[in-house]
């Protein structure tokens, strides 16, 4: 069974962060919808959903996969890059800590969930804009008795690694070579998305199917023709937030 933690989106998201998008209005009823026909789908996927509440005070908390990392055999709580995040760490190893073991990335580190792209035993980790050199040597330190090799890549022009890469499964991986070169990812295989949709390659792989945004019909079709099955969902109003579909949920095996 597949658990997805969500959040609901917070009132105060138009005080979000945002490094590469103009700031606009958001319509916060909107946003709000866009997010549960999010959860919808990560239901059809087949997660139960495990939802913390609104938090007020926090505009970016929705975007929960940047508060920490979730592997088999433990979960690893994060300290945001941007200081106006860090408050959103509590609440989620509040609800994590009852399936997981909880490790945490300490001061001066910081790390963003959404710079941690799995594949198999292999975490790659951008750093350099929200994640430091820190950051990734304390995951390295807390994961090596797990046997996860940690390697640290460089992703440009984007807010997070996997913005310009995530994993469709095994070794695949969907990729924008223009903000990360793919020979970083050493036995994998890069699926490179349309060039017209270059935020493309943030799709979240979950259950038998690719959740991606439904602002990229040419890299949905691609990925249709590879034989994937993709679930468009319509996420404009969180996109203003520079939040994309892995951003939205914290996704893992329930154990028993
Ligand atoms: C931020 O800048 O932190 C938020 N406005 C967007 C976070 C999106 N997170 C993600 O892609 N993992």
């Amino acid at each position: 069974m597949l658990v997805a933690i969500t959040r609901r989106l917070s009132p105060s998201i138009g005080q979000c962060e945002l490094t590469h998008v103009e700031k606009q209005a958001i319509d916060v009823e909107r946003a709000d919808q866009q997010h549960r026909r999010y959860e919808m789908e990560l239901v059809t996927a087949g997660c139960g959903i495990d939802r913390l509440p609104a938090e007020a005070s926090l505009p970016d908390s929705v975007f929960v996969e940047d508060t920490a990392v979730v592997l088999d055999e433990l979960a690893v709580m994060t300290r945001p890059g941007a200081r106006s995040r860090r408050g959103e760490i509590k609440s989620v190893a509040a609800i994590l800590g009852a399936y997981r073991k909880l490790s945490y990335i300490e001061a001066p580190g910081t790390l963003d969930g959404g710079d941690v792209l799995r594949v198999g035993r292999r975490l790659f980790v951008g750093s350099g804009h929200r994640s430091n050199e820190e950051g990734v040597a304390q995951l390295r330190r807390l994961l090596k008795p797990q046997g996860y090799d940690v390697v640290s890549v460089r992703a440009t022009n984007c807010l997070h690694l996997k913005s310009a890469a995530t994993c469709l499964g095994s070794t695949a991986l969907l990729i924008n070579p223009d903000w990360t070169h793919p020979s970083q990812f050493d036995g994998c295989e890069p699926i490179e998305i349309d060039a017209a949709e270059p935020g493309a390659a943030n799709a979240l792989a979950v259950g038998d199917r690719i959740i991606l945004a439904a602002a990229y019909p040419r890299t949905r079709a691609m990925l249709e023709k590879r034989g994937y099955l993709v679930s468009a969902v319509d996420i404009s109003e969180l996109a203003k937030a520079e939040g994309a579909v892995t951003c939205c949920s914290l996704v893992f095996e329930r154990q028993p």
